[in-house]
């Protein structure tokens, strides 16, 4: 019993939100440190929650067009030097494989820090004419980018696991509309799987992909007042395509460059989705993305254990039977308070609990992970009670999420009030020159950047809420994560 008697989270989250996360991601059993400094374990509870989001967003991709490939994990240097523009902020964090066994390589080898370069390498060659478009591909990988800054797991890693999807057009208006049905999907999934609203924009030209003509993204708001970013999905314009000559030969035989696209998501969202739902008793899972979703404890006397059992097992094969991934923890040499707390730090949902007083009056008590509440329900019910109840959760954790993202939103008229919001931990909305410099000077001031700005959006006038040039467009701005 000894290893596992500091079983509980010793601090707040809002006291000390950085070993608050630590505590949960280890005593959920999602994290374990590895040899390499910035590099994790994803254990079994947090890589099934990555094949959940796996399967859910390649079914939708899949539903729409999209191919599933898979380009090699090295990229010879000349290569990925053909875009400058791509390259120049990011060359600090390429790893380099540079000799094989006793022998110099010819070439030095990156890492894929991200695919374009040999995923547009090999479009040239297969796109020819406007009948080899579009071409729509993604690919579920895993990608390096060697972090100086301090490492988080899920939320800044050396090594990630994520899906990229890149595309190529005839002309510009379908590659936009694809960039932006993309977008629409990522925040489907965050709603659906995660549970999470988010607000959905553009970026602002200094925090935009350098190689994209515009960058979309989804954003979360998080309970300690931060926002985070979610996915992005970019439009390259004809960037990557002059650089890669991706041409094809219009329906009026004329030469033309491709229009593209590129889409993300990555194991950060599971950081996200943990930040934004957990408490100080440890994790909380949406139910669709929980390993275990009704954890059942017996309470086991001598004289009455196999009755319980017996009716435990029943509960369980009731609870299969409808589609609940439910499980028995019939552990004698933990207390039920014990169990309750383990259950209670990795997230489970629902915890059925079963004791012979319970029997004899054919109920079970349950009691849910997200509020804490508890209630009796007939065992002749459980299996259409707890699918539902299950269903309810989801909704509740992303109603709750959602009200916080509505009451946190303030829409401010200058720098300073602005700033006041961000100390209270609201983050803002603001009729904005979109510069780059006044940019720069805001999040001196204030400590906050820019999020996005929604595509649909009120009527802008007057003046910029930051500099006092005139306004382009709403934005909303944050402290980020
Ligand atoms: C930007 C852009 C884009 C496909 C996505 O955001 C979604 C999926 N890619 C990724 N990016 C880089 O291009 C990049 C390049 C190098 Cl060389 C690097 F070392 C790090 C990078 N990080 C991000």
């Amino acid at each position: 019993m000894s290893k596992k008697t500091t079983q509980g989270i010793t601090v707040k989250k809002d006291q000390d939100f950085s070993e608050w996360y630590t505590q949960v991601i280890q005593k959920a059993e999602l994290i374990e440190y590895s040899p390499v400094s910035g590099c994790y374990i994803l254990r079994p509870n947090a890589y099934y929650i990555w094949e959940k989001v796996q399967q859910y967003f390649d079914q939708l991709i899949k539903q729409d067009g999209v191919k599933n490939v898979y380009f090699p994990l090295f990229i010879p240097e000349s290569l990925l030097m053909k875009e400058k523009n791509h390259v120049e902020g990011f060359a600090p964090e390429v790893a380099w494989v540079e000799s094989g066994g006793h022998s110099q390589l010819g070439e030095r080898l990156a890492v894929r820090p991200t695919s374009e370069t040999i995923m547009y390498d090999a479009y040239a060659k297969w796109i020819r004419s406007y009948k080899d478009l579009p071409l729509r591909l993604n690919q579920w990988c895993n990608v390096v980018r060697w972090e100086f800054k301090h490492c988080t797991p899920f939320l800044r890693s050396r090594e990630f696991l994520w899906q990229e999807g890149h595309t190529a057009f005839a002309n510009k208006e379908e590659a936009v509309k694809e960039a932006e049905k993309m977008l629409n999907l990522y925040e489907q999934t965050f709603k659906e799987l995660y549970a999470i609203p988010v607000l959905k924009g553009r970026k602002s030209d200094g925090e935009k992909f350098a190689g994209a003509e515009f960058t979309l993204s989804v954003e979360a708001f998080l309970p300690n007042g931060k926002a985070i970013q979610g996915a992005t999905s970019h439009h390259l314009g004809q960037n990557f395509s002059r650089a890669f000559n991706i041409s094809f030969t219009d329906e009026q035989g004329q030469k033309q460059l491709a229009w593209q696209n590129s889409w993300g998501l990555s194991t950060r969202s599971i950081g996200v989705m943990i930040l934004m739902h957990s408490d100080d008793k440890g994790l909380v899972l949406p139910p669709r993305v929980a390993p275990v979703q009704a954890v059942i404890v017996p309470i086991l006397f001598d004289d009455s254990k196999k009755k319980v059992l017996a009716a435990a097992e029943m509960i369980k094969k009731k609870l299969e039977a409808r589609g609940v991934l439910a499980q028995i923890d019939a552990r004698e040499e933990y207390s039920p308070g014990w169990k309750f707390n383990e259950w209670e730090v990795k997230g489970v949902p629902l915890r059925l609990e079963l004791g012979p007083k319970d029997l004899a009056k054919k109920q079970v008590v349950v009691a849910r992970r997200d509020t804490g509440e508890k209630k009796e329900f007939k065992i002749s019910e459980v299996s259409k009670v707890i699918p539902s109840l299950l269903e309810y959760i989801q909704f509740s954790l992303y109603n709750k999420a959602e009200k916080l993202l509505q009451e946190r939103l303030v829409k401010v008229k200058d720098s300073p009030a602005a700033e006041k919001e961000f100390q209270k931990g609201n983050y803002i909305y603001a009729p904005w020159c979109a510069e780059a410099k006044c940019e720069e000077s805001f999040k001196e001031k204030t400590g906050g950047k820019s999020l996005n700005s929604p595509l649909k959006q009120p009527k802008v006038s007057g003046k910029c809420f930051n500099c006092g040039n005139p306004a382009k467009a709403w934005f909303y701005f944050g402290r980020s994560y």
